[in-house]
């Protein structure tokens, strides 16, 4: 899943796409690059981000999703928490709703069910404007398994085919370095739960206090590779990243070491 990120403020790419016309072409990029998915966002939600209203968030990503949609067979996804945004995304041709809140605004999970739609439910402990001030968790792996488990029961029970949901750790939405290497440490357990698991930890700040390096996000390409390829080896589905290229290459090089189906001499 490549990301396109539509806002003036986003953490690692903000104010770069400031053109629908420039939106598209980096997606076509990414796509061509390898992504099966484009994740198509108009709100930022990193630590410290300013809430943005459904009018402004459907200016931004109408017009991408509108242009896109006949240009290219890679899945289309709409990274939102709110509910008329993706109705109007998803009638627009994306076929995913991305929620970091996983559905949980009031009528999300009805109105997810009528779409018909596939859906991302991720974990976030808070919301994004505070969320980083003082992460707790008594059993942070425990706990998220246990979030995801009974938001996917939510939402089946609003109707949502249970074929239809994804899952997703949420690296860095209200968690601690330390809370954030347990998740990756423990994803098989995720993977457990039974659900498609999507992993966002590209260019996310755990890797520049991991360091060395990465003060800025463009220079955390090795680190997100490195959590990519823990995600591929735990089983995840999906990774959501910015650097399309560089992933499918980690990933295509690991999937061959693991299946050792390339023939000596290629
Ligand atoms: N991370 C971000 C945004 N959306 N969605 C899912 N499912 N999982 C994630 O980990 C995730 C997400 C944050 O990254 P980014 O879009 O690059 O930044 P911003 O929120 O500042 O736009």
């Amino acid at each position: 899943m490549g990301v396109v990120n539509v806002t003036p403020d986003s953490f690692s790419d903000g104010g770069r796409l400031d053109s629908a016309e420039a939106a598209v072409a980096h997606a076509l990029a990414l796509e061509a690059e390898g992504a099966d998915i484009l994740d198509i966002g108009g709100e930022s939600t990193r630590p410290g981000a300013e809430p943005v209203s459904a009018e402004d968030e459907l200016r931004r990503v109408l017009p991408v999703l509108k242009a896109l949609r006949p240009l290219t067979p890679a899945r289309l996804s709409i990274d939102t928490c709110k509910p008329e945004v993706a109705r109007a995304a998803i009638l627009a041709g994306a076929d995913i709703w991305n929620d970091v809140t996983a559905l949980r605004a009031p009528g999300a999970a009805e109105m997810a069910a009528s779409l018909g739609c596939e859906v991302v439910l991720m974990h976030m402990q808070g919301e994004p404007r505070t969320m980083q001030a003082a992460p707790h968790y008594e059993d942070v792996l425990a706990e998220v398994c246990e979030y995801l488990s009974h938001r996917a029961e939510r939402v089946m029970a609003a109707g949502v085919d249970r074929d239809r949901i994804w899952i997703d750790p949420g690296i860095g939405f209200g968690k601690t370095l330390a809370h954030n290497l347990a998740l990756l440490a423990g994803l098989e357990r995720i993977v457990a739960l039974g659900f498609p698991v999507l992993l966002g930890a590209s260019r996310k700040r755990f890797i520049q206090a991991i360091g060395p390096g990465g003060a800025d996000p463009g220079e955390r390409l090795g680190g997100s590779l490195a959590a990519a390829l823990a995600g591929a080896r735990a089983g995840i589905a999906a990774v959501r990243v910015h650097d399309v290229a560089a992933t499918v290459q980690a990933l295509a090089v690991q999937a061959a070491i693991e299946s050792g189906g390339v023939s000596p001499g290629r």
